[in-house]
């Protein structure tokens, strides 16, 4: 990239979405003068007789956690899509269209600790929770009435998750949701015109280049993407051309495992804080012929420059297009800087 670029407003182009993201680097020339405030450590007990996730505990809606060891996986009480075999009739009028949407929606408690995260995890219990996304994958995958599979994760309360208890949640549709359709369709059309995968030849390039790469493991490589639109966003890709993450080895699994822990340490040591973030898994839909498309995990945190200071998506950006200030190779060097020794077992 042109070192002009790195001081001038420009446009990037999304390859995965077709999307535009502005970037205003020169409005960065004052280097982080937000306040870096550092936020108390939450001390969470290991149990909390109140959680509705902790082991013994008692849901919601009456239903009992049993005394779990490591996951625990259940229907959602409260699912944003039901199972439904009688549904309403489609309905194409062209300003008025209408279809109905069926599925499952579960949640996914990583550990039966309280007061634990992905990054404070050890790596055989994070392996646990990577063999029971792709248990489900393969679950729901199997089903007619499925066509897409979305795993996910939300932390901190900033991003609207109701519990500090470490979970994530799994919402598998009828159809392909809006975001993995664009990136469907993107990869085919890269695939049909270059004759390779889009994100495999991606991969390659950020290797080359290493400017916008955070760390990698032998099948895994975690950076920033070029058109991020978050000031932090990251995307963790594997290595290896591969649809779906039930396509791992033991060994890729294994690498998934650190490369979720080692992420998760980066970024709570970025503002000292527990980092909060909506994260998840793009992988190929779950019918029909899909080479084109290349597994890889999103990272979306709505922090700024500290964790007080938030990024809102307002005026422009809500009207017009997203725009960034800090430009991706500034907070890929950032988070590359960082220590993977958790801030809180630093013996200082
Ligand atoms: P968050 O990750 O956004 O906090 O969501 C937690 C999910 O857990 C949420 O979808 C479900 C909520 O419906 N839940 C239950 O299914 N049972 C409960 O007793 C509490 C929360
Ligand atoms: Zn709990």
């Amino acid at each position: 990239m042109s070192k002009e670029f790195q001081d001038h407003p420009h446009k990037r182009f999304n390859p995965l979405t077709g999307e535009w993201v502005l970037v205003s680097p020169h409005r960065t020339k004052r280097p982080w003068q937000g306040k870096q405030e550092k936020t108390s450590a939450d001390t969470l007990p290991s149990y909390d007789g109140k959680c509705y996730l902790c082991p013994g505990n008692t849901r919601n809606q009456g239903a009992s956690n049993p005394d779990y060891p490591d996951v625990f996986i259940f229907d959602n009480d409260f699912p944003a899509l039901l199972n439904d075999s009688v549904s309403p009739q489609s309905d194409s009028d062209d300003l008025f269209k209408i279809e109905p949407e069926s599925g499952t929606c579960r949640v996914v408690c990583f550990s039966p600790r309280h007061d634990l995260t992905i990054s404070r995890m050890e790596r055989k219990g994070v392996r646990k929770v990577v063999d029971a996304w792709c248990d489900q994958y393969a679950d729901l995958s199997a089903r007619e009435d499925i066509g897409y599979v979305q795993i996910f994760e939300n932390r901190g309360d900033i991003m609207g998750c109701s519990n500090p208890h470490p979970h994530g949640q799994i919402w598998a549709t009828r159809s392909v949701p809006v975001i993995p359709e664009a990136e469907d369709k993107r990869q085919q059309e890269y695939l049909d015109s270059k004759g390779k995968c889009l994100l495999c030849r991606y991969v390659e390039r950020e290797l080359e280049n290493k400017e916008r790469v955070i760390f990698e493991n032998n099948s895994f490589v975690a950076l920033v993407p070029f058109w991020a639109v978050w000031p932090f966003e990251t995307m963790l890709l594997p290595k290896a051309h591969m649809g779906a993450i039930t396509d791992m080895t033991s060994a890729q699994r294994d690498d998934l495992a650190d490369a979720l822990i080692r992420m998760g340490i980066r970024y709570d040591n970025l503002f000292e804080t527990s980092f909060p973030y909506s994260m998840g898994i793009h992988q190929r839909p779950t019918q029909g012929e899909s080479d084109h498309w290349h597994w890889h995990i999103h990272y979306y945190p709505p922090l700024l420059r500290s964790a007080t200071v938030k990024k809102f998506m307002v005026g422009f950006e809500m009207l017009g297009m997203p725009q960034r200030d800090i430009t991706a190779e500034q907070s890929a060097q950032r988070l590359r800087e960082l220590s993977e020794i958790h801030f809180l077992d630093r013996e200082d």
